[in-house]
Formats: C-alpha cells, sequence, structure tokens
C-alpha cells in the first residue's frame, strides 16, 4: 500500500513517477470507504485526485502554498498531508473537517467552504510574499461553477494588472452542482471542444509530418505559425487579455502529462493559468453516473451506490407531514401558488436542488432562472423583476446570502421592492461545518429598514407564510432550518398577521419567546418544566422584524422573566431585539459569540443548550 506510508508531501516526492497511477487509485478507493460511511463532497474530491497528486509532486509544501476555492473538492490534499489515518472521522463532531481548515494542518492555509475567493487569497498570499522576499509559489484551484462567481473575476482582474507570480488552476468538469449554467460556461465549453482548432492544427501537422523530417526547420517554424493560431482560435484568449499566460486545455486525469507541464509552468514568472479537464466523480461508476447527487452525499453502500436510509434519531420528534424536510414543503407550495400567480418567478445561485426550486424549474422552466454562483447578482436581478411588476422568489442557504449583504441593503430594502426571499439552512446545518452554519441571518436581516423577517415553527406556517410574502408589496425573508418537520400545534394557525405572534401557552412563572425553529423544542421544554411544577407562556413569534411590541410589552407587566430562543447566533440577533423594546431585560438563550464547528445538527443543538432538556434546564437555572 502506497498511501498509507505517505505523511507528508515529502513522502509522496519518493514515490517513482510510474506508481502514481496506483496511488491515485487508493486514495479514491479510501475516499469512498469513509465517505461511505460519513457522507460528505465525494464527486469533487474524486475528479480532482490526479490534479491534487501532480500538485503535491510539483510543490513543497507547506512552504509552497495551494488554495482550493470552496475547499469541497480537497479530500486527496488532506489524504497526502498527514490526515489519512484521521480522515475516519470526516465531518464527525472533533474530527476531520470535511474543508480545508486552517486550525487543522498547516497545509491549509485558510478555513474555506465559499466559492470564488481562493484566486483573492492566493494573490493576498503572492502580494505578502514579494513583500517579504520570500520565494514560495502560491497556486489557487477554481472550478468552473466558481468562475461564474462575481468575487473570482475581482481577483482575476486584479492579479492580472499586479502581475504577481501566481498560478490559477481551472479544474472544469462541467458542472458546479447541479449542470454549469452562463455565458462562461459556454465559452469553457467551446475551449475543451474547440473544433475549429483542433481541426485545423491535426490537419496542418499530419500534412506538414508526412513531408519533412521531424526536426526541420520548417517544422519549428510550423510550430511557431501554429503558437500564433492559437492565439487567434483558442479561447483561451480571455484570460491572455486579462494578463495571465494561458496554459491548456489537458486532461486532468493524466499524471504523465500533467506533473511535467506543472513543473514547467511553475517556473514561468507571472499571472499564469492553467486549464485542466476532469470528469466529476471520476473513478467510482455510481458517483460518475450521478454526480449531482454524489456532490454532497450522505452515507451510502458501496456496491451499488444507493444511499444508506437514514437511521430515526431520537431527538427528531414525530408528527405530520412525516419526514418532509421545510425544503420539501416550500419546493412544492411554491410550485402550487406559482399555478395560480403568474408573476412569481424563481431564482436560485446554483442550487437547485438544495433550495428544491428543481421542482419549480421542473414545472415552470421559462420561468425559473439559475444565475450560477452568484447571490450578489440573484439579489439585484430578483429587484429588477419585482420593480417591473413580477414576484421574485430568492431561495438561498442562510451562509451565502451573507455574499449579498449590500445588495439586500441597497438594491432591494432601499427599493422597497416586493423581493421574497427564502433562506434555507439558517440555523445549524451540522456537518459541514463553520463556513456553512446559517447562525448570523437573524443578525445582519433584522436590522435592516423594510425588511420583513418570519420564521414559522412548522410546514403548515411555512405555507402560510409564504402566501402571505406573495402578498406583501414589501422585502421579505423566511427563514428555515435544516431539518425535518412535524406540525407542532394541530391545527396550526395559517393565517398570518404583518407582526403577529402568536401565544401557545399561558402560564404565571415565566415567559418563552421562541422563534421558528425554537418553538418546538421550547413547547417540549415546557412540558417538562411543567412537571416540576413551574407553568410558563410560550409566544410563537413568527416575525423577528416588526416585532410583537404591544404583547411582548404587556408579557412583561405580568411576567418576572422573558426567555427568548433563536437558532442563531445571540448577539445582535432576535433576542437582542426583543430586549430593546420591552424595557426589561430578558434571557437571551441561542449561540455563544464563537463560530459552530461541524458535527451532527442535534448532536450540536443539544451542546449548546438548544434541545428540550437544554432549554429547560436554562430557564430552571434563571428562576433559581
Ligand atoms: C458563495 C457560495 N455559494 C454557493 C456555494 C455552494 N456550492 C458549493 S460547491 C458549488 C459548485 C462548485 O462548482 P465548481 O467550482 O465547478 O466545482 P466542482 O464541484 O465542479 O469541482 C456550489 C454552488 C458555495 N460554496 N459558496
Amino acid at each position: 500500500m502506497l498511501l498509507e506510508n505517505i505523511y507528508n508531501p515529502q513522502d509522496l516526492h519518493k514515490v517513482p513517477l510510474e506508481q502514481l497511477l496506483q496511488l491515485a487509485i487508493e486514495v479514491r478507493e479510501r475516499m469512498v470507504d469513509v465517505v461511505s460511511r460519513t457522507g460528505g463532497h465525494l464527486a469533487s474530491s474524486l475528479g480532482a485526485v490526479e490534479l491534487i497528486i501532480a500538485l503535491h509532486y510539483c510543490l513543497d509544501m507547506p512552504a509552497d502554498k495551494i488554495i482550493f476555492d470552496v475547499g469541497h473538492q480537497a479530500y486527496a490534499h488532506k489524504l497526502l498531508t498527514g490526515r489519512n489515518t484521521a480522515f475516519e472521522t470526516l465531518r464527525q463532531f472533533n474530527g476531520i473537517s470535511g474543508f480545508p481548515s486552517k486550525d487543522e494542518s498547516v497545509y491549509d492555509s485558510f478555513t474555506t467552504g465559499h466559492s470564488s475567493s481562493a484566486v483573492s487569497l492566493a494573490l493576498g498570499l503572492a502580494a505578502a510574499r514579494d513583500f517579504t522576499q520570500e520565494h514560495y509559489k502560491v497556486v489557487a484551484v477554481i472550478g468552473d461553477g466558481s468562475l461564474s462567481g462575481g468575487l473570482c473575476f475581482e481577483g482575476l482582474n486584479n492579479a492580472g494588472h499586479l502581475k504577481k507570480d501566481i498560478l490559477v488552476v481551472l479544474n472544469t468538469n462541467e458542472l458546479s452542482i447541479a449542470p454549469n449554467v452562463g455565458a462562461i460556461s459556454t465559452y469553457l465549453n467551446k475551449i475543451i471542444s474547440l473544433p475549429i482548432y483542433n481541426r485545423f492544427k491535426d490537419q496542418l501537422e499530419s500534412f506538414v509530418r508526412s513531408r519533412v523530417p521531424s526536426e526541420s526547420r520548417i517544422l519549428k517554424l510550423v510550430n511557431r505559425f501554429e503558437e500564433g493560431l492559437k492565439g487567434l482560435f483558442v479561447p483561451g484568449m480571455l484570460f491572455e487579455e486579462m494578463g495571465f499566460r494561458y496554459f491548456g486545455p489537458l486532461d486532468g486525469h493524466d499524471l504523465h502529462t500533467l506533473i511535467p507541464a506543472i513543473k514547467n509552468i511553475l517556473y514561468i514568472k507571472g499571472p499564469r493559468l492553467l486549464h485542466v479537464i476532469t470528469k466529476k466523480g471520476k473513478g467510482y461508476s455510481p458517483s460518475e453516473n450521478d454526480p449531482v447527487r454524489f456532490h454532497g452525499t450522505g452515507p451510502f453502500e458501496v456496491g451499488s451506490g444507493r444511499p444508506v436510509s437514514a437511521v430515526k434519531s431520537a431527538s427528531v420528534p414525530t408528527g405530520t407531514p412525516a419526514g418532509r424536510s421545510y425544503t420539501d414543503v416550500f419546493g412544492d407550495k411554491l410550485v402550487s401558488l406559482a399555478k395560480e400567480n403568474k408573476k412569481i418567478i424563481a431564482i436560485t445561485a446554483a442550487m437547485p436542488e438544495g433550495t428544491g426550486l428543481d421542482k419549480f424549474r421542473d414545472a415552470y422552466p421559462q420561468r425559473f432562472f439559475d444565475v450560477g454562483i452568484a447571490e450578489a447578482h440573484a439579489v439585484c436581478f430578483a429587484s429588477g423583476l419585482a420593480r417591473a411588476g413580477l414576484k421574485p422568489v430568492i431561495a438561498v442557504y442562510s451562509t451565502f446570502l451573507q455574499r449579498a449583504y449590500d445588495q439586500i441593503i441597497e438594491d432591494v430594502a432601499l427599493q422597497n421592492t416586493g423581493v421574497v426571499f427564502v433562506v434555507d439552512r439558517a440555523g445549524i446545518v451540522g456537518e459541514d461545518g463553520a463556513t456553512h452554519q446559517g447562525i448570523f441571518d437573524l443578525t445582519y436581516l433584522r436590522n435592516i429598514p423594510n425588511l420583513v423577517v418570519m420564521a414559522p415553527k412548522d410546514g403548515v406556517e411555512l405555507e402560510g407564510m409564504l402566501e402571505f410574502a406573495m402578498e406583501l408589496d414589501k422585502p421579505v425573508v423566511i427563514r428555515y432550518p435544516r431539518s425535518t418537520i412535524h406540525n407542532v400545534t394541530a391545527p396550526s394557525a395559517k393565517s398570518i398577521e404583518l407582526g403577529k405572534s402568536e401565544v401557545l401557552r399561558e402560564g404565571k412563572d415565566f415567559a418563552v419567546i421562541a422563534l421558528g425553529s425554537m418553538v418546538e423544542p421550547s413547547l417540549d421544554a415546557l412540558e417538562l418544566l411543567a412537571k416540576e411544577g413551574l407553568s410558563g407562556t410560550l409566544v410563537n413569534a413568527r416575525f423577528a422584524k416588526p416585532l410583537d411590541v404591544d404583547l411582548f410589552k404587556s408579557i412583561s407587566l405580568k411576567t418576572k422573566k422573558i426567555f427568548t430562543i433563536e437558532e442563531g447566533i445571540i448577539y445582535g440577533g432576535f433576542g437582542s431585539a426583543v430586549n430593546e423594546v420591552v424595557g426589561v431585560s430578558v434571557v437571551r438563550i441561542g449561540l455563544p459569540d464563537e463560530f459552530i464547528p461541524h458535527g451532527k445538527r442535534d448532536l450540536l443543538l443539544e451542546k449548546y443548550g438548544l434541545n428540550a432538556q437544554g432549554i429547560a434546564d436554562k430557564i430552571k437555572s434563571c428562576l433559581k
């Protein structure tokens, strides 16, 4: 076994070139084996195996640096940099992160997870290197999906201008998570196929070779002519025009081509872009056949690739509709609303499946837009649609909406356009960890004028909030977690009134004002406390903005202690908002001022006291 003897990239350097193919096989087997048990980003990582081996073979890490864009393709990098044994714990609490992590290894310069930042990060390192007169090499590995993000172009634009020594490796596989979209993607496809150039080149070569000896001057002239032609025909000219030297496209799985090419390119000065073509999911047929599913997969059976049905966690309560996620309920409801309301338009930033918008895409392809990994653009685009009288719905993960903060304020809220933001994965997302936790949105949204911010306690309420949002001619946010849902109260009141909460229980000892996903564990906490003779009021807040100020104030006059509970960071969040209006000090329960690591959602909720027992304990200790 080669892999088990590699503890760092120096060990890799000792492996003879002809054995690297075997190493690639072992790396893939290890990934498939572990991810089949832990879940993870398999397809992207399988596709980048040879590329990562080749880069490590040519670089001198950790002095040299590689920044992986997003970082979901970097499992081979982890395996070759001393994390093979620990890889067993991938994405588990206290285990190896699913993304590069600066806290995990000196081989990871940054903790990454959001797309399109690698070129800028790498350029910063390169500029610092030049200031301090050091001599290491800096490589950014980006995907064709990442290239649809504007930030990536900001980095390329600046890199071309600064002329720093930097290598950008563009890994093209025609897929983002879903099939790649956009003009850049079309452009890259042209590079890959390039019929005009390739046909001409082949014909020219065979014509000349059949007539002149290989070392003749004519052949050299022809080669030079061909280089010139390349300038005319190779679409890599876009990068050349931006100040990069473009190389490729090369087969990203062919180590015998990649290694000498990378070695040579590394010693050229200035900004360089090496374009490689890979197959997402390479080397494991279920993943090759369905790279979209295997982009981010749960545990699966290695033989068939079939998902291992999730074992029901004891802390997931039961109810109706059983087993459905908020994402599913949203996806279905939007399709049904769109049947009646022809103005509804759906927008995703490269996440049709993850956000549940795939159903809308299939039902109303003309009214569906995948704008690429371009959240900021999505928000402006939606505002344009809304101003012209349509009803745009952007479905986006809480963590990725952070990318569009300025646009939410300037281009939507200030304009007061009726854009609906459906913010999925709001709260603890689990195994993807710190870069993906959706814990800031309440804080960053609730202070924006004109914005309405809601959170449903269950599926029925989500449907009600969607109906309400469609009628409101204002920007609206609906946030919900990555979770299975149940009807918390039966029947759940469906009609939503702006800024009005719902009182679910009345009691004398304390009051809980809970938001969205925290209503259900709060209800359970009240049951636990009732067994100990404590009775509390429970309010389902529904709105984080505007708040139900009158109700909260009247509760504060009647109750000794008020608790707010939210699945988000406490500072500046929902509880802080309540605190600002009620005039008495409330106890805010939520997440502390720290980045929340990876681990199962239930486990993390328990760790941070956001399950029924944790909430009950906190209330009890404060009432003592
Ligand atoms: C800002 C941001 N938006 C969305 C995502 C979700 N996301 C993760 S990977 C990915 C696709 C990346 O595609 P590409 O760069 O081509 O890499 P590949 O997986 O194809 O290797 C997306 C949309 C993200 N990580 N960051």
